[in-house]
C-alpha cells in the first residue's frame, strides 16, 4: 500500500512551495562568502540552463547533466559543486524532485529571497544521463568582447535587450580567485538583488586593475568593486548601452524584464509536453509569515 502510494505521488504547488521553503532555509550561512549561498545557487541555475543550443535543441536545464564528468569539470563550472552539494540537503528531503527542477527552483528562490522580483517557475524537467552532457565552450568567456557575448546568447535564442537584462544578475555575488581567477564583488550589497550593477556600471568611473590576475576593471573611487570585460561592453556597445542606461534609471523596468528573461532561461531545452503545470508564483518566506 505504502509503496503504491509513493509511485502514484503527483506533487502539487504546495509540495513545490515546501521545497522552496527548504531551499530558502539553506541560504543563510555565516561561514560562507558574504553570508549567503544565494548567489552561487543563481549561478548554478544559469549554468545548468545556458548550455542550450537552439539549432540542435541540445543542452539546457532539462537533464541536469552538470552532475556528470566532464561537464562538472568544465572551467566555467568551477565552484558550482558548492551549490550542488548544499542542495543535496534539500534533495534528501524531497527525493521525488528532479535535479533540473531543484537547481532551477534554487535560482528562483535565491532571487526572490534576496528581494528580487517574483519569477514564474514550473516543474517538469527530468534527469538525463552522462551521454546528454554538452561539450565545453557553450558558456561565456569573461575575457572576451561584445561579439562573443552576442554569439553565445543568440545561440540560446536571446536578443540584445534580454542579454543586458540577464547579466544584471551580477548584482549578486562575487568572483573568486580560486574559481574563475577574477576577484571581488560587482556591488556593495552582493546578497541583495537590485539594479545596482547597472547604476554602478553607468555612473562610476572604471579603470583597468593593475595586478597579475586576468584583465578586469575596478571602480576608480573605492577600488573595491569589479567589472569583467564582458560586463564593460554593456556600456561601450552601441546597442547594449541603451538598455544598461534604462535599467540604471528604472529598477522596476529591470525587475519586470529580468523576471521574464530568467524564466525563459530556466525553461531552455525542456520539451513543452514535459511541463507538469502552468507556471507557479511561489511565495517568499516573509510573505508566508503573515
Ligand atoms: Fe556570471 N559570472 N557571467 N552571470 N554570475 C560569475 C559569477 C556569477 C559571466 C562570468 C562570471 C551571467 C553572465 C555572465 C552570476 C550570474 C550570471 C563569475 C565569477 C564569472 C567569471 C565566478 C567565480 O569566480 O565564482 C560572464 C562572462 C557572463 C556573460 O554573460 C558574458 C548571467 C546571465 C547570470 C544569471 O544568473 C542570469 C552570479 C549570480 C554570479 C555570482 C556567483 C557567486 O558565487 O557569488
Amino acid at each position: 500500500q505504502a509503496v503504491k502510494a509513493k509511485t502514484n505521488f503527483v506533487p502539487t504547488k504546495e509540495d513545490y512551495q515546501k521545497v522552496y521553503n527548504k531551499i530558502a532555509e539553506t541560504l543563510e550561512a555565516d561561514d560562507y562568502d558574504d553570508g549567503s549561498y544565494g548567489p552561487v545557487y543563481v549561478r548554478l541555475a544559469w549554468h545548468a540552463s545556458g548550455t542550450y543550443d537552439k539549432e540542435t535543441g541540445t543542452g539546457g536545464s532539462n537533464y541536469a547533466t552538470m552532475r556528470f564528468e566532464p561537464e562538472s569539470l568544465h572551467g566555467a563550472n568551477a565552484g558550482l559543486d558548492t551549490a550542488r552539494t548544499k542542495l543535496e540537503e534539500v534533495k534528501k528531503l524531497f527525493p521525488w524532485i528532479s535535479y533540473g527542477d531543484l537547481w532551477t527552483l534554487g535560482g528562483v528562490c535565491a532571487i526572490q529571497e534576496a528581494s528580487g522580483p517574483k519569477i514564474p517557475w514550473r516543474p517538469g524537467r527530468i534527469d538525463g544521463f552522462a551521454k546528454d552532457a554538452t561539450p565545453d565552450g557553450r558558456l561565456p568567456d569573461a575575457a572576451q568582447g561584445a561579439d562573443h557575448v552576442r554569439n553565445i546568447f543568440y545561440r540560446m535564442g536571446f536578443n540584445d535587450q534580454e542579454i543586458v537584462a540577464l547579466i544584471g544578475a551580477h548584482a549578486l555575488g562575487r568572483c573568486h580567485p580560486n574559481r574563475s581567477g577574477f576577484d571581488g564583488p560587482w556591488t556593495f550589497s552582493p546578497t541583495t538583488f537590485s539594479n545596482a550593477f547597472y547604476e554602478l556600471l553607468w555612473n562610476e568611473k572604471w579603470t583597468w586593475k593593475k595586478w597579475s590576475g586576468p584583465k578586469q576593471l575596478e571602480d576608480k573611487k573605492t577600488k573595491t568593486l569589479m567589472m569583467l570585460p564582458t560586463d564593460y561592453v554593456l556600456v561601450t556597445d552601441r546597442s547594449f548601452k541603451q538598455y544598461t542606461k534604462k535599467y540604471a534609471q528604472d529598477e522596476q523596468a529591470f525587475f519586470k524584464d529580468f523576471s521574464a528573461v530568467f524564466n525563459k532561461l530556466l525553461e531552455l531545452g525542456v520539451p513543452s509536453q514535459q511541463w507538469a503545470s502552468e507556471p507557479y508564483e511561489l511565495k517568499t518566506l516573509e510573505e508566508q509569515k503573515a
